[in-house]
């Protein structure tokens, strides 16, 4: 690769664990993606096509060779189906997410899943409200909104009940593009028929059916995970935590959670916390039980408890490198294949809990919520009887870590801000603060490990340009210190101003990746109360090194909700010039956003700065 930086990370914790791994023999994902070069072009540019068995088929992008496949399709085709395949796997892991924590909430209502309780009544009775539920019996209604929650899932006409979250204008474009979403998972099961060969052929048709999709998973699928969520586990608020491997601790039992379903995490949280379990590590030598988060179910639980963060998804198999881990607890989502090999190179019980996700060499205790409490207790217990099994002599845990302040949803934002988002408005209306970016998704290992996160958002704050973040790009920014109230020094002056003020850092974490949904809802109030849409606001929303098929579907979302967007890593869009066109310029005058791909940190950042001030400028404030 030609700008190959010199270390595969600017995580100082994270270069030491790639020595440790390389001095002890064992692959990560680095390695695997060397082996990997050079990655295949025809998938690069998104222009191969295996979608039926007439294929696989290939587009010669030199025009050299086949310009179609053997249907007749052609690369603007191939590449916006492949792209809507995308878009529908990335939000049918979200709705997936939320059809559980909808079923959780279900079972809790009726009094079967009793390890849960309802923690959150207010957000109960508000969304009781919302979807014309009466409240009433014990639990305010509680059954009836699950069933009704449900329904949203399988819908098949009208529109995804939160859809009507978002400004009056909004609503109207979607309308208009006939791009509102019925029900989440009927979105879903149209994009794989409609990318079936022979059936939707042309580029525009089919990605507006992409953000259609894009829509049911961010005011769908994703906003009811959230609210769901809250509801069961309680709505964050603002406590102090720390990140980076260095929270692994050398003397205690150390428990990793790691996927993205706080359903099974939060039962483990609270088992660890058990004095019986407590007793039982005592007795084995060990000081305590310490239990530490890896990507969204991390954040989940870092957002809830302050329970702290080991890494970002890079980071997963480094934390096995420690040799301090009794067991890497894991549910769905972003967990590498490669753990189970890796953690039978130690002591390291590799433990998968979701009847969806059986991994190579894992340790299977398959979660159920009528017993979820009882088994977060087993696998606690087993976590805690295998420290005697742990070697001393090969345990390295790197130092670092970072203090951090986490847990703004929107409802704890509103609190700091005294009740009601007006500050924050008068903030950005007299130019304190410049705008709002959303800096959020992966880590990828085609860019420097935290390079991209780190350094946008910098440069973001620096230029007053308050930032919220969630998933991986929060955990970077826990790790570089970016979290804390004090890290305001860096924020330019008038944002560093508001910070101050209100003790607040210049970096929000607002959650895990389905909490992106809180930011749409902040956006949506913003824009309410200046009477204008989304896109008429100085936000913007970036994902400097994106790698899920879930980041697809967010930045579809994301632009159709009209937040342009930046990405840090290249689409495999680029074999279609319609195509790229379309979301990079077209699609700007059906929604009022477009995507850019731009790489490097600081041209994103300016990207970014000039999109803020061309907006501020068309609202007629001060640049
Ligand atoms: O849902 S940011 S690597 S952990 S996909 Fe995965 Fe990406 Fe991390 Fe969270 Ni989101
Ligand atoms: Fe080839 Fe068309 Fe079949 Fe795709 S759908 S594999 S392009 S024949």
């Amino acid at each position: 690769m030609a700008n190959k930086p010199a270390t595969e990370s600017t995580d100082p914790a994270t270069t030491k664990m790639l020595l440790e791994a390389r001095r002890a023999g064992l692959e990560t994902a680095w390695d695997r993606f060397n082996k990997q070069q050079p990655q295949c072009g025809f998938g690069q540019l998104g222009i191969c096509c295996r979608n039926c068995n007439m294929g696989p088929c290939r587009i010669d992008p030199f025009g050299e060779g086949p310009e179609k496949g053997v249907c007749g399709a052609t690369a603007d085709i191939i590449v916006a189906r492949n792209l809507l395949r995308m878009i529908a796997a990335g939000a049918a892991a979200h709705a997936d997410h939320a059809r559980d924590a909808v079923i959780v909430f279900k079972e809790a209502s009726e009094g079967r899943a009793r390890s849960y309780q309802i923690k959150d009544d207010t957000k109960l009775k508000a969304l009781a409200a919302e979807y014309n539920i009466p409240s009433r019996g014990e639990r305010g209604g509680a059954a009836d909104l699950a069933n009704a929650l449900l329904s949203d899932f399988g819908r098949q006409q009208g529109s995804v009940t939160f859809t009507r979250r978002a400004p009056e204008k909004r609503q109207k474009i979607w309308e208009r593009l006939g791009i509102i979403p019925r029900g989440i998972d009927r979105e879903i099961v149209e994009c794989m028929h409609r990318t079936n060969m022979g059936v939707d052929n042309d580029p525009l048709h089919i990605l507006l059916q992409g953000l259609r999709t894009g829509l049911a998973d961010g005011w769908g699928a994703s906003m009811i995970a959230t609210d769901v969520q809250d509801m069961l586990f309680g709505t964050p608020s603002p406590k102090r935590s720390e990140a980076n491997l260095g929270v692994l601790r050398e003397d205690e039992v150390n428990i990793i959670v790691h996927g993205h379903e706080p359903i099974l995490s939060e039962m483990i949280v609270e088992a660890a916390s058990d004095p019986e379990m407590i007793r039982l590590a005592e007795k084995l030598g060990a000081k305590g039980i310490n239990v530490a988060g890896i990507c969204c179910t991390g954040n989940e639980v870092l957002m809830r408890h302050g329970i702290p963060a080991a890494g970002n998804f890079l980071q997963q198999e480094l934390a096995v490198i420690t040799g301090a881990v009794e067991a890497m607890v894991v549910d769905v989502q972003c967990v590498m294949p490669s753990l189970g090999g890796l953690a039978a190179c130690y002591h390291t019980k590799f433990i998968s809990t979701s009847p969806k996700a059986e991994f190579p060499g894992a340790i299977r205790m398959e979660f159920s919520e009528d017993r979820a409490a009882e088994i977060a207790r087993e696998i606690v217990r087993t976590a805690v009887e295998n420290y005697r099994n742990r070697d001393m002599s090969r345990v390295v845990i790197p130092r670092e870590k970072s203090e951090c302040m986490v847990g703004f949803s929107v409802e704890a934002i509103l609190n700091a801000l005294g009740g009601s988002p007006q500050p924050l408005i008068d903030a950005v209306v007299n130019g304190s603060i410049k705008g709002i970016a959303a800096v959020v998704g992966c880590n990828n290992p085609k860019v420097q490990h935290d390079h991209g996160h780190i350094n946008l958002v910098r440069e973001l704050i620096r230029n007053s340009i308050l930032v919220v973040t969630t998933g991986c790009n929060a955990i970077a920014c826990a790790k570089a210190g970016l979290l804390r109230p004090d890290a305001a020094r860096e924020a330019g002056d008038g944002l560093r101003g508001v910070c101050e003020s209100l003790g607040i850092p210049p970096v929000l974490h607002m959650g895990s990746c389905v909490d992106i949904s809180r930011i749409l809802v902040v956006a949506a109030a913003i824009a309410n109360r200046l009477g204008v849409d989304i896109s008429d606001l100085p936000v913007a929303g970036a994902a400097p090194e994106w790698m899920s098929e879930k980041a697809v579907s967010i930045g579809a979302y994301v632009v159709a909700s009209g937040v342009y967007t930046v990405l840090g890593t290249v689409p495999p869009v680029l074999g279609s010039p319609v195509v790229t066109k379309i979301l990079t310029k077209d699609i700007g005058d059906a929604v009022g956003a477009t995507f850019a791909v731009e790489p490097d940190p600081s041209k994103a950042a300016r990207l970014i700065i000039e999109h803020i001030e061309g907006k501020r400028k068309a609202l007629g404030l001060k640049v």
